[in-house]
């Protein structure tokens, strides 16, 4: 690219430099553009020459890929995306006129330079560099396979055992042959002692069982197969012991993805899951919307009710008795009010056998930690609390776990720890990263290190990422964003932290080791409201004093036309959530407030229930608004609503008002409320940065809004009404759109079940490639005790 920049830079020169004069004027204000910025600035310039000379050139197209420019006169470094997870980087010679390809280090060091005023060279600076521990491992070559990690690696697999069949069926045979639980065998008992003797075994009991009634069982059969060589595992019914043994003659004869990934899927792996999410208030009730309490939670919950469902029909299906146990590791709290944050052990209702399990934080003395700490705080507790956790799990389940599932990144860090020292099966989930929600949070890390703390955040961020067998996100998005935008992992793949290290390469997207695996909503508390007879009608008089009643300390802005729809908004008050920013748009649209209500549920009215600082200030910001837009007649608001079943009923009371569902966030990783609204039969308007992009099919199952655009945001809702105005049936028809929408798409049944398989081919391709990873594993080890921990220890001080 950049020699064709350069034939171009010798034809034109002076409009070149006249161009680029503009990025320096800019760079005066802040050295680092973003995109939108970069795309401004040379928008202006090609309206000023009439039809500019770059029109449609290569230069152009270099413009709009370029995601930031670094600048210093005659400087000018560009970080170009060229399309999703390929990035370029290139600098250009104000003064010679001059493109040159760089490598990142140089991109990276040149930023720290603009930082620090002098390079960071001298000081040797810690270099992250992972690519060198992933170059025998196979990568996805097409963007479009991102996230499907685990059908590739299917792929990768049956031709590698097509490749070298002799090997490969060792490593199988190997596998089952290792398999068992709780000291029990399972698939293959010791009469079996090579592939070939497993071949012969198959083949004999096939045909011993080829003659026996199909509605016979495993105990019909148990003692003839062991003699064969055979343990539990194969299946309950005899037809299903005969396919799976006929599947794997057939793998191990000529594999193909399918086959494969039915058999592992099949295989009775995963009996025993913990799950890690230790901030915030975790428990069952009354504690949605405490500080670091949001949607994580309610996705934990549902995901464990799903997997105990999908874990019990496959163990059952296995010809196996046995319960599945899942224990939800989180903090104990003991001054936890009136939550039950404080116990240590609390059953999951639900379920059988999933349970809460508390453990505390210590401080430096080995005291318990009392309080609740914020989420940004609890670095330097984490080790111990892994160490103790450990005893604790291991004494609950009396064995170790199948499967370690982390969540958020204090929840990775702490499993990955645990996945360490137990040697298991790692998955982990972020449900956000901290790093893409603030500008420039890598480049400048300092000046929010007291409040964030985000040298530890990004550290253990970077760690868990690399240690986890399988990563699972919520949408494609989250990995590899769209052709625009990066995705957030992928901002992860170089970055710098000036004076702490430089990550050259952090991550890859093209790794299979991504695996998109949507959540749902709990369909017996979201469900349309047309299914009248499910309907919690005894909530009715509260909603409607909820939403019309008089004003108190809890309940703002009396509705004046009652009859009017209304736009119902509800989250927690970050500011990412931008409730305040359409209460704005709102307050300045005529038409809008002529044709609708506003029913915001969110935070608290008074300020000093919060103890979180950026829920304080938009809580100002929504009194303020209420003022400044004298917004009392049309605008109701109350304090967050912790009763799920309540929340379920609220949606379809408005529903039957005929209203809609606005998530207008700057950003949103999925977005639960989203598939409630829609599920709930509410015509649902959300952004377009993050999960709701993929969840709504615009125009057909919901609508995007443009966060950044408020005017244009306002717009779009306001053009609904007016439609519906004149054609009540386009509500029902958005509204239809989206309860199918989220059927098909977006269920924990289909979560669970993908989970599940997920973890059983991960662990199997863990089993297969555990020399090569080894090298890896010692790399992260290394940087947890020389980076991590020291970071993290030195935490306590600031506490
Ligand atoms: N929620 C609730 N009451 C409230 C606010 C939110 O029950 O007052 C629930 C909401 O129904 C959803 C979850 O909290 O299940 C929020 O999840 P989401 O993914 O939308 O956002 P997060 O809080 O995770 O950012
Ligand atoms: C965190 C968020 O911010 C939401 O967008 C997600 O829906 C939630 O976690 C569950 O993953």
């Amino acid at each position: 690219m950049y020699e064709k920049l350069n034939e171009l830079s010798d034809e034109y020169r002076t409009e070149l430099c006249h161009l680029f004069n503009n990025y320096f004027e800019k760079a005066k204000e802040d050295p680092f553009l973003l995109q939108s910025d970069i795309k401004t600035i040379y928008d202006e310039y090609s309206q000023k020459q009439d039809n500019s000379v770059f029109e449609d050139t290569i230069l152009e197209d270099f413009i709009i890929d370029t995601r930031v420019m670094v600048i210093k006169y005659p400087w000018l470094y560009f970080a170009v995306r060229k399309d999703i997870g390929k990035w370029e980087y290139i600098k250009f010679d104000q003064e010679n006129v001059n493109f040159q390809k760089i490598e990142v280090k140089e991109y990276l060091q040149f930023q720290e330079t603009l930082i620090n005023g002098k390079s960071d060279e001298e000081n040797w600076p810690l270099e992250i560099n992972v690519a060198p521990f992933y170059k025998d491992f196979p990568k996805l070559r097409e963007k479009t396979s991102i996230g499907n990690g685990v059908s590739f690696l299917n792929k990768h697999l049956s031709s590698r055992l097509f490749s070298d069949i002799e090997e490969e069926a060792e490593n199988l045979f190997n596998f089952l042959h290792e398999h068992e639980y709780n000291g029990k065998k399972l698939m293959v008992n010791e009469l079996i002692q090579s592939p070939d003797e497993l071949r012969q075994a198959l083949r004999d009991a096939i045909s011993y069982l080829e003659d026996k009634s199909e509605n016979k069982s495993w105990n019909d059969v148990r003692i003839e197969l062991k003699k064969k060589g055979f343990e539990r595992g194969w299946g309950r019914e005899v037809d299903t012991i005969q396919n799976r043994m006929q599947r794997l003659i057939n793998i191990m004869e000529a594999p193909s993805p399918e086959s494969l990934e039915k058999f592992l899927g099949d295989l009775p792996m995963v009996f025993n899951i913990v799950i890690v999410s230790p901030h915030g208030y975790f428990a069952q009730s009354d504690v949605l919307g405490k500080p670091d309490t949001g949607g994580q939670i309610v996705y934990i919950l549902d995901q464990v009710r799903a997997l105990e469902k999908d874990l019990k029909k496959r163990i059952y299906d296995q010809g196996l008795d046995v319960d599945p146990q899942i224990l939800i590791l989180t903090r104990q709290i003991p001054n936890s009010g009136e939550t039950t944050c404080d116990q240590r052990l609390e059953d999951v209702h639900g379920t059988e056998h999933a349970k809460i399990l508390r453990v505390p934080f210590r401080n430096k003395e080995g005291d318990v930690v009392p309080d609740w700490i914020s989420r940004f705080r609890l670095w330097p507790y984490v080790e111990r609390y892994a160490i103790e956790s450990e005893k604790e799990i291991l004494a609950e389940l009396q064995d170790k776990p199948d499967l370690i599932i982390g969540n958020y990144s204090d929840g990775n860090l702490v499993a990955m720890l645990l996945a360490q020292s137990m040697g298991v099966t790692l998955g982990t989930i972020a449900h956000a990263l901290e790093k893409t929600k603030y500008l420039f949070s890598d480049l400048y890390w300092k000046e929010s290190e007291n409040e964030y703390h985000f040298s530890t955040q990004f550290t253990a961020d970077l760690l868990a990422m690399n240690a986890a067998d399988f990563v699972i996100t919520n949408t494609y998005y989250e990995i590899a964003g769209n052709q625009d935008s990066a995705g957030l992992y992928e901002s992860h793949t170089s970055f710098t932290m000036p004076d702490l290290y430089r990550v050259v390469k952090g991550i890859d997207i093209y790794d299979p080791k991504f695996n998109v695996i949507s959540p749902g909503s709990n369909p017996d508390i979201f469900f349309p409201y047309t299914e009248k007879d499910r309907r919690l009608t005894e909530f009715h008089d509260r909603i409607d004093h909820m939403i019309f009643g008089e004003e108190d300390d809890t309940h703002k802005g009396l509705l004046k036309n009652q009859d009017k729809p209304l736009l119902f908004l509800m989250s927690r008050l970050d500011k990412i959530k931008n409730v305040t920013g359409f209460i704005r748009g709102y307050g300045e649209s005529d038409k809008l407030r002529e044709l609708t209500n506003v029913f915001v549920i969110g935070g608290y009215l008074d300020i000093n229930k919060s103890n979180d600082d950026e829920e304080r200030e938009e809580i100002e910001k929504m009194h303020h608004y209420f003022d400044k837009y004298d917004l009392y007649d049309q605008v109701r608001w109350t304090n967050l609503q912790p009763d799920k079943n309540l929340v379920g009923e609220i949606y379809r009371y408005i529903a039957d008002r005929r209203g809609a569902f606005i998530q207008p966030g700057f950003y949103e990783t999925f977005g639960l409320t989203v598939v409630e609204s829609m599920v709930s039969g509410l015509p649902t308007f959300a952004t377009l940065y993050g999960g709701p992009r993929e969840i709504i099919e615009d125009g057909k199952s919901g609508f995007h809004l443009d966060p950044n655009k408020n005017e244009d945001m306002i717009e779009i809702v306001t053009d609904f009404f007016k439609k519906v105005d004149k054609n009540p049936e386009y509500w029902k028809e958005i509204s239809k759109g989206g309860i199918k929408r989220v059927n098909e798409k977006y269920t924990w049944k289909k979560y669970a079940d993908r989970l599940i398989t997920n973890s059983s081919i991960y662990s199997f391709w863990k089993y297969v490639t555990n020399l090569e990873r080894q090298g890896l594993q010692t790399y992260l080890k290394t940087l947890y005790n020389l980076l991590f921990r020291p970071l993290a220890q030195n935490k306590f001080q600031h506490q």
